[in-house]
């Protein structure tokens, strides 16, 4: 699915990381724990072969947390860095993120660690930096493509952290991960159909999600079979009609999109390892049964 979004920010940003990664000590990709594999840059993986790599699972207090543990079990296997997972709001969890970057990355007074945050828009790297540093030094925001140019901050300890603007690429295939992204906030919700985003989102509640629906969402009863029962019963019950009392599917999509993105409808994590695993096509995934 090829993505009419890719500000020029963003190819200047992918330039400098070219040229400027391979200076680094440390560099950490900011995932967001919802969508750990979909929110990966392919990318990022080619830009320094030398620097340490860390993967941290950002917004956990968005995401289920028995899936993010099996998340960290799963790159603690298969992964070629090491991870972690915060909330990056949380001063004691991102300091604890950036000692586990650093650990055992040798320094002097005369050579600070380089350590660069890089990843997809919208997954809470300049509100790391923020709350390392313990004041707004960055701009941050819940769309995407906040951050424009990166910057630098001396941290004590002779550190030296760059927060770099989110990079996305442009053809994203399949166009799951497309959704997976657009429902996160990674993607302009301009880039994509917002109610196919709501459609997708409606789909993943219905079948993993259901007791998180009710609890949110009273007035369904019964839970509806299918995403346009779920967006009309939504639309319905919240005022979202046209005129002549048709429901307004942009306004229910509107709704369902809020109170997914700031965690009304609970903890909810968007893929697991199961998704990405060869089982998938036979059997569904036993978290959820
Ligand atoms: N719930 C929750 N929200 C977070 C967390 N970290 C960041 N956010 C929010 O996520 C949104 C995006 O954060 P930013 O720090 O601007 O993200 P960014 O990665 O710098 O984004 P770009 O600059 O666009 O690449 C903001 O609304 C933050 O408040 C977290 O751990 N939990
Ligand atoms: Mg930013």
């Amino acid at each position: 699915m090829t993505i009419q979004w890719f500000p020029g920010h963003m190819l200047e940003t992918k330039k400098w990381l070219h040229q400027s990664a391979a200076k680094a000590d440390v560099i950490m990709e900011m995932l967001d724990a919802r969508i750990p594999v979909a929110s990966e840059n392919p990318w990022m993986d080619k830009i320094s072969r030398n620097a340490r790599r860390v993967k941290i699972l950002n917004k956990i207090d968005l995401a289920d947390p028995r899936v993010t543990e099996q998340w960290l079990t799963y790159f603690l296997k298969h992964g070629n860095a090491r991870a972690i997972a915060i909330n990056a709001t949380d001063k004691s969890q991102a300091v604890r993120a950036l000692e586990y970057a650093i650990e055992g990355v040798s320094c002097n007074r005369a050579r600070k660690r380089k350590i660069m945050v890089v990843g997809i828009p919208n997954t809470g790297k300049s509100t790391f930096l923020n709350t390392l540093v313990g004041k707004k030094i960055a701009k941050t925001g819940n769309t995407p493509a906040i951050t424009r140019h990166q910057q630098r901050t001396s941290l004590p300890n002779n550190i030296d952290l760059y927060d770099t603007p989110g990079v996305l690429w442009p053809v994203i295939e399949p166009p799951q991960r497309a959704y997976a992204l657009a429902v996160t906030g990674a993607i302009s919700d301009a880039a994509l159909d917002f109610q196919d985003i709501a459609w997708f989102a409606a789909g993943l509640l219905l079948s993993r999600y259901p007791e998180q629906l009710k609890a949110r969402y009273p007035f369904l009863d019964p839970i509806p079979d299918d995403e346009a029962g779920l967006l009309e019963q939504i639309g319905a019950a919240r005022g979202c009609l046209k005129a002549k009392g048709q429901i307004d599917y942009h306004k229910a999509a509107t709704v369902l999109i809020q109170d997914f993105r700031s965690g009304k409808i609970g903890k909810i994590s968007v893929e697991t390892p199961f998704d990405t695993s060869d089982d998938k096509e036979k059997n569904s995934d036993p978290t959820f049964e």
